[in-house]
């Protein structure tokens, strides 16, 4: 299997609203392998740093002030095909677009409080990843139903 990493965040808004399990459970459901997992409230400039290609943006402000503004559940998952696959799991960026059966499209409605992060490609999955954990935050391991999830 082509095991691949990708950086997956639970949002202010996710948090305060209970959604942590249901996020995580769709994500341990489809066979996924959960790495590295905390909870942190991160700081404005992490924030900024974490969101950086959107700085010319006008919403990079107010959307560097809402992801600080309370506990992340900051996650990496690894599996074959995770980080395109995850952003489906995720759906569309805004919720009005996002497909029925995706995180966004059942349990979000704008996109100024879209519940989760996923990274969008291997280079950002590798630095987001970086930016948030330390490499001996990441855990190797072998899961027992992989033979079963992947043959
Ligand atoms: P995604 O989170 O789907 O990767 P993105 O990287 O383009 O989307 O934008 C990051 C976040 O910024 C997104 O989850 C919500 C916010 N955002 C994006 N477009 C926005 C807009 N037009 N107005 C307000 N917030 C927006
Ligand atoms: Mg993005």
């Amino acid at each position: 299997a082509e095991m691949e990493r990708t950086f997956i965040a639970i949002k202010p808004d996710g948090v305060q609203r209970g959604l942590i399990s249901e996020i995580i459970s769709r994500f341990e459901r489809k066979g996924f392998k959960l790495v590295g997992i905390k909870i942190m409230v991160p700081s404005k400039g992490f924030a900024q740093k974490h969101y950086h290609a959107l700085k010319e943006r006008p919403f990079f402000n107010g959307l560097s002030n809402f992801l600080s503004s309370g506990p992340v559940i900051a996650m990496v998952w690894e599996g074959e095909g995770v980080i395109r696959y995850g952003r489906k799991l995720i759906g569309a960026t805004d919720p009005q677009n996002s497909e029925p059966g995706t995180i966004r499209g059942d349990l979000a409605v704008v996109v100024g409080r879209n519940i989760i992060h996923g990274s969008d490609g291997p280079e950002t999955a590798k630095d987001e990843i970086s930016l948030w954990f330390k490499p001996e935050e990441l855990v190797s391991y072998t899961n027992n139903a992989e033979k079963w999830i992947y043959g």
